[in-house]
């Protein structure tokens, strides 16, 4: 079964790691969101790329979800003492990925195709695309002004009260060739339990890729566990943009593009909540704190997603 699965960081990487796992490799093509991406110290930084690429490579730093295992801060540490901006925590190791994508970009390549070069140096066999070539920034508008994503979530620690969230470029960025093909040829398509506002929905907003994940069958990871977001700011995104944060909040944004929805057990009570909403649910563990928990939650996906149709456009 040929799956696109849409994903942003933390949590889109481990589901895709659990797929990888339990589907050959040419089946698997993870669409990532370029929405976070940078440009900080001169490089050209891709947040959720990388970690969904350094996940699948195995090189993943488990502490803290992003950049790579065991890498040191030497270099950051320097630009520090020189009194540069440090807050961005990026390591020795990592930054030769900036390096080398901000090099490969000025010659004139596609992000797709630095994509390509680095996941194929790291020994990735399944397909990593961001979502678009095109310029993107999704920009975080708060009660204490308009932040870029990472000034927002990294800087600021999430901590100023979010507005509304704007995804500059939207209006001229298209999805790239690669990942129309993908979703064309895909069987089936999985919304990694990512943040629905800033992970998914910037997938979301490029045109021709609604009505293309409508025509297949597709379901949904809830990233909201027991009320609580698994990582990140989503539950307190959800909260102040007045949504309803459980997995029924989560369902009811993607309605119209699902016909499957998973979620944890824990939240088993919330099943006819989310069934009343046309949705086929089914509930798993969805914490995945270990590989063989991955590959659990993605079997889980994979099992429920055959039984479904699409949205039948
Ligand atoms: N997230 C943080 O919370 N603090 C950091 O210092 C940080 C550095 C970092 C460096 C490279 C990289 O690829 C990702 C990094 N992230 C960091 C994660 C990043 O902010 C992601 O955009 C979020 O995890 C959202 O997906």
């Amino acid at each position: 079964m040929k799956v696109v699965c849409l994903a942003g960081g933390v949590g889109g990487a481990k589901l895709a790691f659990g797929l990888m796992r339990v589907l050959p490799p040419e089946d698997l093509t993870v669409v990532v969101n370029t929405g976070d991406d940078f440009t900080h110290l001169g490089l050209r930084i891709c947040p959720d790329l990388d970690t969904v690429t350094y996940t699948l490579a195995g090189l993943d730093n488990r502490d803290t979800g992003w950049g790579l295992t065991g890498d040191t801060f030497t270099v950051l540490d320097t630009v520090a003492k020189l009194e540069g901006p440090a807050w961005f925590r990026l390591g020795d190791r990592d930054i030769a990925t900036h390096l080398t994508r901000t090099e490969l970009l000025r010659q004139g390549k596609r992000v797709t195709e630095v994509t390509a070069r680095l996941t194929r140096a790291m020994g990735v066999a399944a397909t990593v695309l961001p979502m678009t070539d095109d310029p993107f920034a999704t920009n975080v508008i708060t009660d204490e002004g308009d932040l870029e994503f990472q000034d927002y979530f990294v800087r600021r620690r999430c901590e100023p009260r979010v507005e509304r969230i704007v995804f500059a470029g939207a209006e001229s960025a298209r999805p790239s060739p690669e990942v129309i093909a993908a979703l064309d040829a895909a069987d089936a398509v999985i919304f990694a339990p990512s943040n629905p506002f800033v992970s998914i929905e910037p997938i979301l907003t490029l045109p021709d890729v609604r009505e293309r994940i409508m025509a297949k069958p597709a379901l949904a990871v809830s990233p909201i566990v027991g009320g609580q977001a698994i990582k990140g700011p989503a539950a307190k995104m959800l909260y102040e943009l007045g949504l309803d944060v459980s997995p029924a909040g989560v369902a009811a944004r993607y309605r119209g593009l699902i016909t499957g929805f998973v979620m944890d057990e824990v939240d088993r009570d919330l099943v006819p909540t989310v069934e009343a909403l046309g949705l086929q649910v089914r509930t798993a563990q969805s914490i995945m704190r270990t590989d063989a928990a991955r590959e659990s939650l993605a079997r889980a996906c994979l099992d429920s997603v055959s039984t479904l149709s699409s949205m039948g456009t």
